[in-house]
């Protein structure tokens, strides 16, 4: 009966050893699955951020050969294309329909651009065209601005003969005349005109 009870004892206490010696090693192991677990959540953060950026990529490429396709079908200048656009319109509604299409309505910047557009303009809408072009001064009479309101840095007005711009309040749209070879009008905003529409090329 002793025998027996001493065994017992010396049964538990082995068992509490073991469980003493089996017990730092069951830590380590929830650590390192714990670790694993972590790393693996950084991994998918990661795999979700290259996937963002590559998306984002997808689209600015899809973007820019949507840009190159335009300008195939237009002119292209220095950084910028022009695209001949469909009818008429009056100067608003040709900026309302140049901005739905993902551009502003032409604005040349420098006499090349200029030369550009009146090349372009000949080609396809004959000698005597008279196109918009994106600059105006509605706010402010006298104050020429281009269609993303910054001040004018380029004008290519009729000054020989006419005088421009003459027209005062009642004309505050600007137009590219083909028979004075490219210069520029002073016009009433509501006229129907043809008009193109530029793209800026990355
Ligand atoms: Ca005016």
């Amino acid at each position: 009966m002793q025998l027996r009870g001493t065994s017992l004892v010396l049964l538990v206490l082995y068992l509490l050893q073991t469980t003493h010696e089996q017990a730092p090693n069951t830590k380590p192991r929830k650590n390192a699955a714990l670790k694993k677990a972590v790393v693996t959540l950084s991994m998918i953060e990661d795999i979700k951020k290259q996937i963002a950026h590559i998306l984002e990529e997808v689209s600015l490429l899809k973007e820019n050969q949507a840009l190159h396709t335009v300008c195939l079908r237009g002119m292209k200048v220095y950084k910028k294309c022009f695209l001949l656009m469909a009818g008429q319109k009056s100067f608003h509604e040709a900026a309302d329909d140049c901005i739905l299409h993902g551009g502003t309505l032409s604005t040349p910047h420098n006499h090349d651009e200029n030369d550009a557009l009146y090349d372009y303009a000949r080609t396809t809408l004959g000698e005597d065209h008279n196109i918009w072009v994106g600059v105006t001064d509605i706010s402010v009479e006298g104050d020429w601005m281009d269609v993303s309101s910054k001040s004018a840095n380029y004008t290519n007005w009729e000054m020989e003969i006419t005088k421009q711009p003459d027209g005062g309040t009642k004309a505050n749209c600007v137009a590219l005349s083909g028979p004075s070879i490219g210069k520029w009008f002073d016009e009433s905003c509501s006229l129907q005109k043809n008009y193109f529409c530029q793209f800026n090329i990355p």
